[in-house]
Parts: structure tokens; sequence; C-alpha cells
């Protein structure tokens, strides 16, 4: 990173596997390191009145040391009172696993957006409570929401004898069907009304360093480079583009990525993911890809690709991952 220490790293991520990858991250980041995390909003929902940002608090949770860890979304130490008693009163969504501590910090987002306060700034008040040790920014301070087009559930089929199909938030598709439903069509719907959100953009232009974690390459990743600009102040950053695969052996390591994948023609595997990204050098966004020993060797052209184990099991082996994305980011410092 031409000799400019401490790096500034820019990290767009989704929610889990995004907020692991970041805690190794900063195990292994050169002391003063600048880490800017641009967070998936398209997940975000409005329930029961309150705004919840799925992806951003896992981030925020999980840096800041109030995640819980088995569930990998939501506050440790959670009670569901609240989501119990809104059943009890037959209010739906009752699929949603909405915990009484987190409803706190849905209940500050809400007051604070209805205040006129941007999500920028929200996030940023939120973080001052978690001192995450990154800066988190969302994608966008717009409102833009994945959708699902899927077969109806309830099976309604059209006059042309054909399945009605419905779009589903994500949050429904993903947590009450369990991405089970195969998808048609995933849409970020509101994209084109979507701007980087104040920072995002100087963040990319300043960075010596951009790691994509193994977040999810289609509701994540793809979501935020959907937002307009984004793709472009990528491809224009200075600083080499740095990808870690989501996919090990064929099997996303977590979640459904690979129902998502199925939604885009794209199929589940390290080297498939790698090529979607594309070569920068051919107008994707890539210039080095990581992926598991298992799957190597993966040629993608136009991008230098390492492999080594890319299981996040502990933070020891998330470091690892983490150095192996710097080191392959200093390599190929242009
Ligand atoms: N995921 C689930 O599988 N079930 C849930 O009930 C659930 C609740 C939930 C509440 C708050 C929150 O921030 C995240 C929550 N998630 C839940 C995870 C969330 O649906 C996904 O992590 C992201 O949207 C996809 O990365």
């Amino acid at each position: 990173m031409d000799g400019r220490l401490p790096p500034r790293l820019v990290v767009p991520a989704g929610g889990i596997g995004g907020a692991r990858f970041l805690r190794g991250l900063l195990d292994v980041a050169p002391p003063g390191a600048e880490i800017t995390v641009i967070g998936n909003t398209g997940d975000d929902i409005w329930l029961h009145g309150l705004r919840v940002c799925p992806d951003l608090d896992t981030v925020m949770y999980t840096l800041g040391g109030g995640i819980s860890d088995e569930r990998g979304w939501g506050r440790e130490d959670e009670t569901f009172t609240v989501k119990d008693e809104l059943a009890a009163y037959g209010v739906e969504p009752t699929w949603f696993g909405l915990g009484d501590r987190d409803i706190a910090t849905h209940l500050v987002r809400t007051r604070m957006l209805q205040a006129g306060y941007p999500l920028s700034a929200v996030t940023e008040a939120l973080c001052t409570r978690w001192q995450p040790g990154v800066r988190l920014l969302p994608m966008s301070d717009e409102r833009a929401e994945t959708h699902v087009v899927v077969d109806d559930p309830d099976g309604t089929v059209g006059e042309d004898g054909q399945p009605q199909r419905r779009a589903l938030h994500f949050q429904e598709w993903w947590v009450r069907y369990r991405a089970a439903l195969p998808a048609h069509e995933i849409v970020l719907v509101g994209a084109q009304e979507t701007r980087p959100a104040p920072g995002v953009l100087e963040a990319i232009a300043a960075a010596d360093a951009i790691i994509l974690p193994p977040s999810n390459p289609v509701v994540s990743i793809g979501t935020i480079l959907q937002v307009s600009g984004m793709r472009q102040a990528l491809l224009d950053s200075p600083a080499p583009i740095v990808g870690v695969s989501p996919i090990i052996g064929g099997r996303p390591v977590r979640g459904m990525a690979d129902a998502c994948l199925e939604a885009i023609g794209v199929e589940t595997s390290a080297g498939a993911v790698g090529a979607h990204y594309g070569a920068r050098t051919s107008g994707g966004i890539l210039d080095g890809w990581l992926v598991d020993e298992v799957d190597a060797p993966v040629e993608i052209p136009g991008v230098t690709v390492t492999s080594l184990p890319l299981l996040m099991s502990d933070p020891a082996a998330t470091g690892r991952i983490a150095a192996a994305a710097l080191d392959l980011a200093e390599r190929l410092h242009r």
C-alpha cells in the first residue's frame, strides 16, 4: 500500500459472513488502519412500525460485542417477550425474530429517522454506543429493499393456469420460507433512487485496498453494487479489489447463497462467483480472488487467484484469511 501507513481499507459487507470476516480483519490489520464498512441496506424492513436494518445491526453488534454468536444475528442474552405478546394479539408478522434488546435499537433508529435524520447519521449515533472499531456507513441513505419474485406460496393460479407470481420482501423469503421457494427474480426495489451515502465515495477514492468479504454475492455485495454510482466508484478507485469466496466446495458456508445464485443463473462454485464478479480489466470488479484449497485451481482471466483454507472456523482462522486478503492486495497494489 505504497508505504502510506496506516492503510485505509474499504469493506462492502452484508450480514453474518461479512461481520465475522471483519472481526478477523480488525485482528490482523496494521495498527491505526482505518476500516470503512459499506453496509448492505437492501434487507431493511419496516416491522410493527419499527425500521429494522439487519446487516447494519449484525456488523455493529458483532464488532461491538453484543451479537448472539450462536444465531449470528440479534443480541446475546436475548428474550422475545414482545414478539410473543404481539403473536398473542394475532399481530402479523410473527415469523420474524424480533428480540426485546434488539427492539431498543429499532426504537432509537425509528425515532431518529422520523425526526428527519438520515440513516447514515442514525448509524453513526448507534455506533457511538457500540464502538465497532470501524466506520460503518449504510450503502445509501435512500430506501431500497430487496424483493424476491416467487410462485405464490398459497398456490394461487392465474387465469392462464400458471402459478400466480408474487414479490415477497427478502426477509419473508429468507426467514419465513428459508429461501426454499424458487426465486424467479431478485429485485432491489428503488435502486434507481439510491445514491451512495455521505462518505462512501470519498472512502472508496481514498482507499489503499478494497476487500469483498465472504458475504452473499447476490443479496449483499450484489445489492451494494446496484446503488447508483457505486460500481463505477469501485472501478475508478486506485485501490486493488480483492474478494473472498463465500462458497467452499460447491456450497455456501452459511445462509442460503446457493438459492440466490440459482435465481441469477450462477453456479454455486468459487470459480463461478469469481467470474460473476468479473475481472476489473474486463468491466468486472475483481483484481484478486481467494478460494479454498478444495476449489483450487480456479482460473479467472485478469484476476489473481490464491487458495488457502477459507472456513472461518475460529478467530485465528478468520485472521489468517483476512491477512491473506491484505497480502494479496499489497501484491496487487498498482
Ligand atoms: N434471521 C433468521 O433466520 N430468523 C430470524 O428470525 C431473524 C431475525 C432477525 C432480527 C434482527 C436482525 O438484525 C436479523 C435477523 N435475522 C433473522 C437475520 C436476517 O434475516 C439476515 O441475517 C439478513 O437479513 C441476511 O443477511
